[in-house]
């Protein structure tokens, strides 16, 4: 039996091509700046995003990190959405390591943030205020579901920052998906921000890794952080060669995951007892909730028994992602599984 893994699209192995591509990669010291082939990726990845410059890093916890390390200083103020992954996945790391203030405003539902509320965030110029200096967006939205924010509101978002002199840090882990869902040119997406990750090892597949994009200068103090936190991985070519292979392979098969999402969502939204809007499932991750007479332990040791496994967020709440490993006969299994097993406790 097929085990579907629908926990998370950084389970997704690399591709033959990949592993080939890691095999005969050209390397050199990254750290002297001599590995031509992690160059290539950060000038790839740049170009693609519309900055100056890339900086390949570990993982996305890492490029968000040093996005807010280089951005503000100690004691200073980020403005991020309630919802924002930096806030509940990274450990804490940017207060932590730099001292930030992470400071909420209430996400939307589409994962976007109010700029009326945001502009009442920024702090004042007051002798007892802390300096705000950042303002984090997400493209698209985890915990919001894989929504996405358009190019206008990210454009309007950072006219707002700019002009109270806050600069604007957008996590990117899933932005091309994002340029999917929106039928937009990735760059349209991050044009305004100042500074913009993205990860490899998500739906495009690769191992490890994700790209930091932003000016020439933001860079190379970007890079110096990486350093400091013991980020500078040397002949990383090994790496950084399935992530060339990702940009060139992987980009254009991503409205095939958005379309296995659209299918799961639909199959969902039609099981009694399986609550799950279609509407707002606009990329590769499914949000749905169970109605409180299926048991969520029942319901999660069912999944287990048939081989399907997802990521259970708090409550009755779970979440499932589409990617590469996950065809539309495995989300047809899934649902007739899911079918199965809340037919139990809802028939009766
Ligand atoms: N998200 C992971 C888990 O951490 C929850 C997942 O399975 O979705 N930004 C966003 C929006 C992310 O979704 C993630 C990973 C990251 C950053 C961090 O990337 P990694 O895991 O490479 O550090």
């Amino acid at each position: 039996m097929k085990v579907i893994d629908l926990r998370s699209d950084t389970i997704t192995l690399p591709t033959d091509e990949m592993r080939k591509a890691m095999f005969e990669a050209e390397v050199g010291d990254d750290v002297y700046g001599e590995d031509p082939t992690v160059n290539l990726l950060e000038q790839r990845s740049a170009a693609l995003l519309g900055k100056e410059a890339g900086l390949f890093t570990a993982s996305g916890t890492m490029s968000n990190l040093l996005a807010l390390l280089t951005h503000t200083r100690a004691g200073d103020e980020v403005i991020l959405g309630s919802e924002a992954h930096i806030l509940w996945y990274e450990v804490g790391g940017a207060s932590a390591l730099g001292g930030a203030n992470l400071r909420t405003v209430l996400n939307e539902e589409d994962g976007s943030l109010d700029l009326g509320s945001v502009e009442a965030t920024i702090r004042p110029d007051d002798l007892h205020y802390p300096t705000t200096s950042l303002l984090c967006l997400e493209n698209t939205h985890n915990r919001c579901g894989g929504t996405v924010i358009t190019a206008e509101y990210t454009a309007s978002a950072c006219n707002l920052a700019h002009r109270h002199g806050l600069a604007v840090h957008l996590d990117g882990a899933r932005i091309f998906n994002a340029a999917v869902a929106l039928g937009v040119p990735p760059a349209r997406l991050t044009a305004p921000v100042d500074s913009v990750c993205y990860c490899l090892s998500k739906s495009l597949s690769a191992p490890v890794g994700s790209v930091l994009c932003g000016s020439g200068e933001f860079i190379e103090r970007a890079r110096k952080k990486r350093k400091m936190i013991g980020g500078g991985m040397r002949q990383a070519g090994v790496i950084a060669a399935a992530g060339l292979v990702a940009l060139d392979t992987m980009l254009d098969r991503l409205p095939v995951d958005h379309a296995n999402a659209k299918r799961l969502a639909a199959g969902l939204s039609r099981i009694p007892g399986i609550e799950c809007s279609v509407e707002k499932t606009v990329s590769n991750l499914v949000m749905f909730g169970l109605s409180s007479h299926v048991p969520t332990d029942a319901f999660i040791d069912g999944l287990r028994e048939r081989g399907v496994k997802m990521a259970h967020r708090e409550g009755p709440r779970f979440r499932a992602v589409t990617h590469r490993m996950v065809e539309a006969e495995d989300v047809d299994r899934v649902l007739e599984e899911i079918q199965k097993i809340v037919s139990k406790f809802t028939s009766h």
